[in-house]
């Protein structure tokens, strides 16, 4: 019985060499200690040995017990260590005293300035309303009283999708579905329909300093009892006074738009060459920001609202050049060319 003792002994201490993970040394521990396990075993089998031999056999056994727990524990201590060091040495390396990327990209100037008008309009109480891009001819056009084959067409050729619809020319493409939704608030309930409509519109022309086939418009409206051009002239010149915070030289003159009647230029004093005449205002000194006008009663009546009783103005704000102006981008071309080191110079100074 001794020699069997010494015989598990070696056993275990050559099979706990090469245990290699802790699922194996479990399988140990069950073979030597579990229910069935050789140690428990051998104790089982003391119950034939005389008292004398029980009590000298059963010590060593016991003894071979404890030894075994021991290491086994030992073992897994070991086994759980390397396996953090494992984990530990299959991590990607980082080095926490690097500094922090500061590259964080930064607001393009359109977003800025688009920003700042929403702003400014919704503390004189207008609704900021989105409106898709892609737009039916009727929404475009035939809603704004340009007919079809009406050579106010010539002015804003677009891109057509094959089933018919268009990238939208201009904001002015959702007039009539804000008069349609909040005409009905104004019946009733008496509430004037205000609302700015920022968007990306497109236009299939050539390309220079001040034109782009891809640029953006905020169209406003206000609809009312008694709207008149001053109402319109106080919005637009509280408008720019909040944008550019210093006083800039705008002319009215009058312009021709199918959907406004009167309709108006609203030109702004060039910034960049300071009205003497560039690339950017076309040599003029000049440079058209934001058509304007009295909403044509067949636009309202469209909308479904009687020109009898109310009227209303609209305008459409050039956004991409009023960037330009604020920011001094001497080539609208720079604000769509994606150029990182042109655009993150430009920061919300508000
Ligand atoms: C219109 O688009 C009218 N829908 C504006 C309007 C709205 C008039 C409501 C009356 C009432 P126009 O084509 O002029 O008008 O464009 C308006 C403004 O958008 C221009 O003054 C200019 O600032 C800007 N814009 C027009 N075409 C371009 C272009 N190709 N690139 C950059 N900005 C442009």
């Amino acid at each position: 019985m001794e020699n069997q003792i010494i015989a598990l002994r070696n056993e275990i201490a050559e099979k706990l060499q090469t245990v290699s993970d802790l699922q194996e040394l479990d399988g140990l521990r069950v073979a030597y200690l579990g229910k069935k396990g050789s140690i428990t075993t051998l104790l089982k089998g003391m119950k034939d040995l005389s008292p004398e031999e029980k009590k000298s056999f059963g010590a060593k056994v016991n003894e071979l017990k404890e030894e075994t727990t021991e290491k086994i524990e030992k073992k897994m201590e070991e086994l759980k260590e390397a396996e953090i060091q494992k984990e530990l040495s299959e991590m990607p390396l980082f080095d926490i005293t690097t500094p922090a990327d500061t590259d964080r990209g930064s607001y393009h100037p359109i977003t800025l300035v688009q920003r700042q008008c929403e702003t400014i309009f919704k503390s004189m109480g207008f609704a900021v309303i989105d409106y898709p891009e892609i737009v039916t001819d009727y929404e475009c056009f035939e809603a704004l009283n340009i007919p079809k084959h009406h050579p106010a067409r010539d002015m804003q050729d677009t891109y057509y999708l094959t089933n018919g619809q268009l990238l939208k020319s201009h904001t002015s493409a959702a007039q009539n579905a804000i008069l349609k939704k909040y005409g009905k608030n104004l019946k009733e309930n008496g509430v004037p329909i205000k609302a700015i409509f920022p968007g990306r519109c497109f236009r299939n022309e050539a390309t220079d300093a001040c034109h782009e086939n891809t640029f953006f418009q905020m169209e406003g409206v206000m609809v009312d009892k008694d709207i008149s051009i001053s109402n319109l002239i106080y919005f637009m010149k509280t408008m720019l006074s909040e944008v550019f915070r210093k006083d800039i030289k705008v002319r009215l003159r009058p312009g021709f738009f199918p959907f406004v009647e009167p309709g108006f230029e609203l030109d702004i004093s060039c910034l960049i060459c300071g009205g003497e005449g560039c690339p950017s205002c076309k040599q003029s000194g000049w440079l058209e920001l934001c058509p304007c006008g009295m909403i044509h009663p067949n636009v309202l009546r469209e909308g479904g609202i009687d020109p009898d009783e109310y009227t209303g103005f609209a305008f459409g704000l050039g956004l991409t050049r009023l960037a330009m102006m604020k920011y001094g981008v001497k080539d609208i071309r720079n604000l769509n060319s994606g150029s990182l080191k042109a655009l993150s110079q430009f920061t919300d100074d508000e």
